[in-house]
């Protein structure tokens, strides 16, 4: 833990605000004030990172390299103050200053270089390692515009460019003596030298690639790990830019910008493939640029690359890194004269792949033609993978053609990246039980039977330390009271917190904490929408990227259903209810964008309809990002995780909100199987078709949505409702909505699920009307949500894949 006192601190942001901007500080900003401190944190930090990196040269102990396409910072200073364990004494030396620290932390851009859970979980990830002190560093891509921003305007989303960068970035150093060159397009010359095959790469596109490191804070250990994101520029003159130097200015402009082009944008899709060349262009070069500066780095420090592996991990989120395998293969053949085979011995047991999802639409597969022409020399070395691979398929499966091709790394025209990340890694693993069994017996079941040794599960997990600490310190803090402070090292021993669900004072404290979040919620609401909730309802919430197997509609029916059955019957009796949703659709997702219009029409009509409105409101709360999450989750009692069972993976906010204190109404889809199993069946709702109902109904057909819908009178009201211009005047604006349940009879099988989760939410109703059993079932939650912290899953990751952080391990 850093040693700070007040008074020091004082004197130091005195100094750092006047060296930085100028000015006294009180002719300061707000924004001023938020650049000083952030740059005065960095200061502190800056001793311990170097120390770090010494450290870890020197010891030689293994590295991770976690490669992701997206990582999902979101603010970095409340949470690199509370891992220095110096954020009380700074808040008080501010408030001296006059100086509200929250205030501060708010201005701080989200930093959004993610989709969603993907992206959220690398997030989590780097934090946990950092904590265990385990050598983990990140590679990505240093996106100059992240994720949208997005606008609700007329009840529809808009799209805005998320500028991130416009203040500045206070966290990050750029390191232009680091960068590396990485090579598009061109031929590849063949050649025999000495008895040996050559390779040499001509007329390629040379890009530079600028590293940018961020910090990556501990939690009271010293410890500085590092985010290292790539930004695309030109390269300097020592290239060829014969093209341009002639004095074609706007040629130079141009072509300046077709290579910006590689780091300009993240791709606004969660669990969806667009077979884009940028996309592919992006991925090779945050790949290439990351291996090439690891293997650089080792040798630098007198690696011997025949032990590469016992040194290096390198881990690959879902197959958007996947290149990392060829490309490795490149620098240790083609650059340090490797034979094939050590080679390829080598990468397979440096490389490790986590698959996050099922769904066929997110499946990476190539264009042969477009690879080949993009990557030349990457896409020789894939079909060379894939002729050794595919020979020792013909060797054990003889005959047995489909099966062969199906396993293949190329075929149908195309590259498949996931093939490629199974058969080039030395383990795969799934991110929940449920879904990593699914891909063992259906998706992955021929790569299962192959390599049954490769296959592994590691549950994901969140970390406790953003998730509980800092954003519910109310929280916190009972539990320090109650249990002691030991669960904030070991999040496991929130399992001595059942011991308190039965203490009727320890239950109403728990009340009063979730109320006064739910007031600030509350707060926002009304500041961003101008309606006033009631922070009494039950906060109903699901909050997460809009899509059909999330299900939002089968809320969305259930409200409407709900406000028909309130209409009927003034008198009937129900715990007022704040339903709150939250989420962004991908831009050319028209389905989900019409389910946006949905909800939002919805809402404005209850809403408006005071004959309705002590007992429901509905809520879209616009543009959901990291630091909304943080105010939304510690206010929800309800967390609503309706996923058609299978479909997804694992899901990590179901997590989050169990850990602050929310119950949860769930299908038995990825995690909420084990949150199930953690808590038993009384102390969450579950409702909906079961996996092995939902895999047949797939198998062997024989479910029709109209025949479900015309046997529920309330189904047939609430989808004619979609149709008949109750809800818009213009009767053909949720026909997208419409047609998918009805004429292309609902995939997802939400009419066929609808009755059961309308029985889970009266049952949702009966229990929190007994304040005292709903706060004993959100205390079960919390004290069982220790293992669902990424510490938990980082410790799995470690020993059972990495093989790493046996050195200073001290847990
Ligand atoms: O990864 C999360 C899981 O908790 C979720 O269940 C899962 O849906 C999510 C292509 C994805 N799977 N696939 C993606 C994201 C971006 C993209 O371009 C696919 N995201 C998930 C963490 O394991």
């Amino acid at each position: 833990m850093m040693k700070l006192s007040k008074k020091t601190f004082k004197k130091d942001y005195i100094r750092k605000f006047i060296e930085i901007h100028g000015k006294e500080l009180q002719e300061g900003t707000p924004q001023n004030k938020y650049e000083a401190l952030g740059s005065l944190v960095k200061d502190y930090i800056s001793e311990m990172w170097m120390n770090t990196n010494k450290n870890y040269n020197k010891t030689g102990e293994k590295q991770v390299y976690y490669f992701s396409a997206e990582f999902l910072l979101g603010r970095l200073l409340g949470n690199a103050l509370l891992n220095l364990g110096i954020r009380d004494t700074c808040k008080e030396g501010l408030k001296e200053l006059g100086i509200n620290l929250e205030e501060l932390e708010n201005l701080e851009q989200d930093q959004g270089l993610g989709n969603g859970g993907l992206g959220r979980l690398a997030a989590c990830f780097l934090d946990s390692m950092a904590s265990l002190n385990i050598p983990g560093q990140g590679c990505g891509i240093r996106y100059k515009y992240g994720f949208f921003e997005q606008k609700i305007i007329n009840g529809s989303q808009v799209e805005a460019p998320d500028n991130w960068l416009k203040n500045g970035n206070v966290w990050e150093t750029r390191k232009p003596e680091k960068a590396e060159v990485v090579r598009f397009g061109g031929e590849v010359v063949t050649d025999v030298v000495d008895g040996n095959l050559t390779f040499t790469h001509i007329n390629f596109e040379p890009v530079l690639a600028v590293p940018y490191d961020t910090p990556i804070v501990g939690y009271e250990n010293e410890v500085v790990n590092t985010l290292r994101l790539w930004s695309a520029e030109p390269v300097s003159n020592e290239f060829d830019f014969s093209s341009f130097s002639r004095g074609d200015f706007l040629k130079a402009i141009e072509y300046k910008n077709s290579i910006e082009a590689i780091s300009h944008v993240l791709y606004p899709d969660d669990s969806f493939y667009e077979g884009k060349i940028l996309r592919l262009k992006q991925q090779y070069f945050f790949v290439s640029s990351g291996i090439q500066s690891i293997v650089r780095h080792y040798i630098k420090h007198g690696g011997d690359l025949r032990y590469f592996d016992e040194r290096i991990a390198i881990h690959i989120n879902d197959t958007h890194p996947t290149l990392a395998i060829p490309e490795l293969m490149r620098l240790l053949v083609d650059e340090h004269g490797m034979n094939w085979d050590d080679a390829w011995r080598i990468t397979t047991n440096t490389v490790s792949y986590t698959n996050h999802t099922i769904l066929a639409e997110a499946l990476e597969k190539w264009p042969i033609d477009m690879f080949r022409k993009l990557l030349p020399r990457i896409y020789m070395i894939v079909e060379e993978i894939n002729k050794r691979f595919c020979a020792d398929l013909w060797n054990k499966y003889d005959g047995q053609v489909e099966k062969i091709s199906s396993m293949a790394i190329i075929g149908d025209g195309y590259v498949r990246m996931a093939n490629l990340a199974v058969v080039g890694s030395h383990s795969v693993n799934g991110v929940a039980k449920l879904h990593t069994e699914i891909l063992k017996k259906q998706e992955m079941k021929d790569f299962y039977y192959l390599y049954p040794r490769k296959f592994n599960n590691k549950t994901n997990g969140i970390t406790h330390r953003r998730w509980l600490i800092k954003c519910n310190p109310g929280l916190a803090s009972l539990l320090n009271e109650t249990i002691g402070s030991s669960w904030i090292k070991h999040p496991i021993d929130m399992i001595n917190f059942n011991k308190y669900v039965d203490n009727p004072g320890v239950l109403e404290k728990l009340r009063e904490i979730k109320h006064e979040n739910k007031v600030n919620l509350a707060k926002i609401i009304k500041e961003s929408k101008d309606i006033t909730v009631d922070p009494d309802s039950i906060f109903d919430v699901q909050v997460k990227r809009i899509h059909a197997y999330k299900r939002q509609t089968l809320n969305c029916l259930r409200v409407m259903n709900l406000y028909n059955e309130l209409l009927e019957d003034p008198n009937k009796e129900i715990v007022p209810r704040t339903v709150i949703f939250g989420g962004k659709a991908a831009p050319g997702y028209m389905l989900a964008k019409n389910t946006i219009e949905l909800i939002n029409a919805v809402a404005d009509k209850i809403n408006n309809d005071p004959r309705v409105n002590d007992k429901l409101k509905v809520i879209f709360l616009e543009n959901y990002r990291v630091s909304l999450a943080e105010s939304i989750i510690p206010a929800a009692d309800l967390s609503e995780q309706i996923s058609t069972t299978t479909k997804e993976a694992s899901g990590t906010s179901n997590m989050k909100f169990m850990m602050n204190g929310a119950v949860t109404i769930a299908t038995l889809d990825g995690a909420n199987v084990e949150i199930r199993d953690e808590v038993g069946d009384d102390n969450i709702i579950i409702f909906g078709m079961n996996e092995r109902e939902v895999i047949n109904y797939y198998k062997n057909g024989g479910y029709s949505s109209v025949n479900v819908c015309n046997q529920d009178p309330r189904l047939r009201r609430v989808t004619q409702d979609l149709i008949n211009g109750y809800y818009c005047s213009d009767k053909e604006k949720f026909r997208a909505v419409y047609e998918n349940l009805i004429t292309y009879n609902d995939e997802f099988f939400v009419l066929k699920d609808f009755d059961s989760y309308l029985r889970a939410q009266d049952k949702v109703d009966q229990l929190f009307r007994n304040q005292n059993t709903w706060q004993k079932i959100a205390g079960i939650n919390i004290a069982h949500s220790g293992i669902f912290s990424s510490d938990r899953t980082i410790e799995e990751y470690a020993t059972g894949i990495w093989g790493s952080g046996f050195l200073y391990k001290n847990l």
